[in-house]
Protein backbone atom coordinates (compact mmCIF):
# COMPACT_ATOMS: atom_id res chain seq x y z
CA UNK A 1 0.00 0.00 0.00
CA UNK A 2 0.96 3.84 -0.48
CA UNK A 3 -0.38 6.62 0.84
CA UNK A 4 0.05 10.16 -1.34
CA UNK A 5 -0.40 12.38 1.09
CA UNK A 6 1.00 16.33 1.97
CA UNK A 7 2.78 17.42 5.04
CA UNK A 8 -0.14 18.57 7.58
CA UNK A 9 -2.83 18.12 5.04
CA UNK A 10 -6.19 16.03 6.16
CA UNK A 11 -4.64 13.23 4.78
CA UNK A 12 -2.47 13.47 7.77
CA UNK A 13 -5.61 11.59 9.63
CA UNK A 14 -5.44 8.46 7.23
CA UNK A 15 -1.18 8.66 7.71
CA UNK A 16 -2.47 8.46 11.56
CA UNK A 17 -4.45 5.18 11.14
CA UNK A 18 -1.79 3.64 8.99
CA UNK A 19 0.78 4.05 11.82
CA UNK A 20 -1.52 3.06 14.05
CA UNK A 21 -2.31 0.01 11.81
CA UNK A 22 1.56 -0.99 12.01
CA UNK A 23 1.27 -2.87 8.72
CA UNK A 24 3.85 -2.41 6.03
CA UNK A 25 2.97 0.55 4.25
CA UNK A 26 5.43 3.44 1.72
CA UNK A 27 4.37 6.89 1.46
CA UNK A 28 5.01 9.70 -1.31
CA UNK A 29 5.20 13.16 -0.37
CA UNK A 30 2.74 15.43 -2.65
CA UNK A 31 3.34 19.73 -2.18
CA UNK A 32 0.04 20.92 -2.14
CA UNK A 33 1.65 24.10 -2.65
CA UNK A 34 3.23 23.71 -6.02
CA UNK A 35 0.50 22.32 -7.63
CA UNK A 36 1.52 18.43 -7.77
CA UNK A 37 -1.48 17.27 -7.36
CA UNK A 38 -2.79 18.69 -10.71
CA UNK A 39 0.20 17.25 -12.81
CA UNK A 40 0.05 13.83 -15.17
CA UNK A 41 2.35 12.03 -11.95
CA UNK A 42 -0.42 12.70 -10.11
CA UNK A 43 -3.84 12.86 -11.92
CA UNK A 44 -2.51 9.54 -13.52
CA UNK A 45 -3.54 8.20 -10.06
CA UNK A 46 -6.11 10.11 -8.50
CA UNK A 47 -7.41 12.61 -11.21
CA UNK A 48 -9.60 14.12 -8.34
CA UNK A 49 -6.11 15.65 -7.40
CA UNK A 50 -6.87 15.14 -3.75
CA UNK A 51 -4.84 13.80 -0.53
CA UNK A 52 -5.58 11.23 0.57
CA UNK A 53 -4.97 9.01 -1.90
CA UNK A 54 -4.40 5.08 -1.15
CA UNK A 55 -2.83 3.18 -3.97
CA UNK A 56 -3.49 -0.85 -3.02
CA UNK A 57 -1.21 -3.37 -3.74
CA UNK A 58 -3.13 -4.31 -6.82
CA UNK A 59 -2.54 -0.93 -7.92
CA UNK A 60 -6.25 0.25 -7.53
CA UNK A 61 -7.04 3.56 -5.88
CA UNK A 62 -9.10 4.79 -3.16
CA UNK A 63 -9.83 8.42 -2.23
CA UNK A 64 -12.07 10.30 -0.08
CA UNK A 65 -10.93 10.07 3.98
CA UNK A 66 -14.00 8.46 5.15
CA UNK A 67 -13.67 5.44 2.22
CA UNK A 68 -9.94 4.99 3.05
CA UNK A 69 -10.92 5.16 7.07
CA UNK A 70 -13.36 2.48 6.38
CA UNK A 71 -11.28 0.11 3.97
CA UNK A 72 -8.08 0.16 6.17
CA UNK A 73 -10.18 -0.24 9.86
CA UNK A 74 -12.08 -3.62 8.14
CA UNK A 75 -8.93 -4.89 6.48
CA UNK A 76 -6.85 -4.55 9.61
CA UNK A 77 -9.29 -6.09 12.20
CA UNK A 78 -6.70 -6.97 14.87
CA UNK A 79 -5.97 -3.26 14.92
CA UNK A 80 -9.52 -2.58 16.35
CA UNK A 81 -10.40 1.32 14.94
CA UNK A 82 -13.52 0.25 14.07
CA UNK A 83 -15.81 0.26 16.77
CA UNK A 84 -17.69 -2.52 18.15
CA UNK A 85 -21.40 -2.73 17.61
CA UNK A 86 -23.73 -0.69 14.95
CA UNK A 87 -24.71 2.48 17.67
CA UNK A 88 -20.69 2.88 17.97
CA UNK A 89 -20.10 2.44 14.66
CA UNK A 90 -22.89 4.78 13.49
CA UNK A 91 -21.51 7.64 15.82
CA UNK A 92 -18.33 7.48 14.32
CA UNK A 93 -19.42 7.24 11.11
CA UNK A 94 -21.38 10.55 12.16
CA UNK A 95 -18.78 12.31 13.78
CA UNK A 96 -16.58 11.43 10.31
CA UNK A 97 -19.01 12.71 8.02
CA UNK A 98 -19.73 16.34 10.24
CA UNK A 99 -15.59 16.62 9.85
CA UNK A 100 -14.70 15.90 6.78
CA UNK A 101 -18.05 17.20 5.00
CA UNK A 102 -19.02 20.60 7.29
CA UNK A 103 -16.14 21.60 8.95
CA UNK A 104 -13.56 20.58 6.36
CA UNK A 105 -15.59 21.09 3.02
CA UNK A 106 -17.81 24.00 3.78
CA UNK A 107 -16.30 25.86 6.84
CA UNK A 108 -11.73 25.42 6.29
CA UNK A 109 -11.99 24.98 2.33
CA UNK A 110 -13.82 28.65 2.62
CA UNK A 111 -11.24 30.03 4.51
CA UNK A 112 -8.19 28.72 2.34
CA UNK A 113 -9.66 28.52 -1.01
CA UNK A 114 -12.09 31.25 -1.11
CA UNK A 115 -12.10 31.81 -4.53
CA UNK A 116 -13.75 28.75 -5.19
CA UNK A 117 -17.08 29.49 -3.54
CA UNK A 118 -17.07 32.97 -4.21
CA UNK A 119 -18.49 34.59 -7.26
CA UNK A 120 -16.15 37.18 -7.21
CA UNK A 121 -12.76 38.79 -5.69
CA UNK A 122 -14.71 41.40 -4.01
CA UNK A 123 -16.54 38.47 -2.12
CA UNK A 124 -13.76 36.13 -0.63
CA UNK A 125 -13.48 38.21 2.66
CA UNK A 126 -16.99 37.59 3.29
CA UNK A 127 -16.42 33.79 1.90
CA UNK A 128 -13.37 33.76 4.64
CA UNK A 129 -15.55 34.97 7.27
CA UNK A 130 -18.60 32.38 6.86
CA UNK A 131 -15.63 29.69 6.53
CA UNK A 132 -14.47 30.63 10.04
CA UNK A 133 -17.66 30.53 11.39
CA UNK A 134 -18.56 27.41 10.01
CA UNK A 135 -15.50 25.88 11.65
CA UNK A 136 -15.58 27.74 14.93
CA UNK A 137 -19.53 26.40 15.03
CA UNK A 138 -18.46 22.96 14.02
CA UNK A 139 -15.41 22.91 16.70
CA UNK A 140 -17.83 23.81 19.59
CA UNK A 141 -20.72 21.13 18.50
CA UNK A 142 -17.34 18.18 18.60
CA UNK A 143 -16.07 19.96 21.98
CA UNK A 144 -19.89 19.37 23.67
CA UNK A 145 -19.84 15.44 22.12
CA UNK A 146 -16.47 15.07 23.41
CA UNK A 147 -17.09 16.29 27.18
CA UNK A 148 -16.50 13.44 29.72
CA UNK A 149 -14.81 11.33 27.07
CA UNK A 150 -11.28 10.24 26.48
CA UNK A 151 -11.69 9.29 22.63
CA UNK A 152 -14.84 10.26 20.24
CA UNK A 153 -16.66 6.59 20.73
CA UNK A 154 -15.25 4.35 23.40
CA UNK A 155 -11.58 3.32 22.87
CA UNK A 156 -9.04 5.09 20.00
CA UNK A 157 -10.93 4.67 16.59
CA UNK A 158 -10.62 5.87 12.88
CA UNK A 159 -13.13 8.69 14.27
CA UNK A 160 -10.23 10.34 16.49
CA UNK A 161 -8.10 10.31 13.32
CA UNK A 162 -10.47 12.61 11.60
CA UNK A 163 -10.77 14.79 14.64
CA UNK A 164 -7.43 14.86 14.93
CA UNK A 165 -6.66 16.46 11.22
CA UNK A 166 -9.31 19.08 12.00
CA UNK A 167 -7.24 20.02 15.85
CA UNK A 168 -3.95 19.93 13.61
CA UNK A 169 -5.56 22.88 11.73
CA UNK A 170 -6.89 24.74 14.34
CA UNK A 171 -3.51 24.84 16.65
CA UNK A 172 -0.99 25.20 13.41
CA UNK A 173 -3.25 28.15 13.09
CA UNK A 174 -2.12 29.02 16.61
CA UNK A 175 -5.83 29.84 17.83
CA UNK A 176 -6.73 27.61 20.94
CA UNK A 177 -8.96 24.69 20.82
CA UNK A 178 -11.94 23.77 23.23
CA UNK A 179 -11.32 22.80 26.32
CA UNK A 180 -12.45 19.07 25.53
CA UNK A 181 -11.01 18.75 21.96
CA UNK A 182 -7.65 20.31 23.33
CA UNK A 183 -7.52 17.56 25.86
CA UNK A 184 -8.30 15.34 23.13
CA UNK A 185 -5.61 17.12 21.09
CA UNK A 186 -2.80 16.31 23.77
CA UNK A 187 -3.91 12.57 24.17
CA UNK A 188 -3.20 12.49 20.30
CA UNK A 189 -0.11 13.87 20.35
CA UNK A 190 0.71 11.32 23.47
CA UNK A 191 0.07 8.56 20.74
CA UNK A 192 3.58 6.56 19.41
CA UNK A 193 1.61 6.40 16.27
CA UNK A 194 0.53 9.98 15.70
CA UNK A 195 4.57 11.11 17.25
CA UNK A 196 5.75 8.86 13.96
CA UNK A 197 3.66 10.95 11.99
CA UNK A 198 4.43 14.16 13.07
CA UNK A 199 7.92 13.24 12.49
CA UNK A 200 7.94 12.02 9.19
CA UNK A 201 5.72 14.84 8.28
CA UNK A 202 8.07 17.33 9.23
CA UNK A 203 6.05 18.79 11.82
CA UNK A 204 7.90 18.18 14.80
N1 LIG B 1 -13.52 14.82 0.36
C1 LIG B 1 -12.09 14.59 0.31
C2 LIG B 1 -11.38 15.91 0.56
C3 LIG B 1 -9.91 15.81 0.28
C4 LIG B 1 -9.30 17.20 0.20
O1 LIG B 1 -9.98 18.21 -0.02
N2 LIG B 1 -7.98 17.23 0.35
C5 LIG B 1 -7.25 18.47 0.22
C6 LIG B 1 -6.13 18.54 1.25
S1 LIG B 1 -6.74 18.67 2.91
C7 LIG B 1 -6.60 18.52 -1.14
O2 LIG B 1 -6.06 17.55 -1.59
N3 LIG B 1 -6.64 19.69 -1.78
C8 LIG B 1 -5.98 19.90 -3.03
C9 LIG B 1 -6.77 20.75 -3.96
O3 LIG B 1 -8.00 20.91 -3.73
O4 LIG B 1 -6.18 21.24 -4.91
C10 LIG B 1 -11.72 13.53 1.33
O5 LIG B 1 -12.52 13.27 2.22
O6 LIG B 1 -10.66 12.91 1.21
Amino acid sequence: MKLLYSPGACSIGIHVILEEIGAPFESEKISLRDGEQFQAAFTSRNPKSKVPTLIRDDGSVLTEFPAIAYYLANTHPAAKLWPEGVEAQTRALEIIDYVVATIHMQGFSRMFVPGKFAPSEADAEAVKKRGLEIFETGLAFLDHALAGKDYAVGPFSVADAALFYIEFWRHSGKLALPTHLAGHFQRMLARPAVQRVMKKEGLG
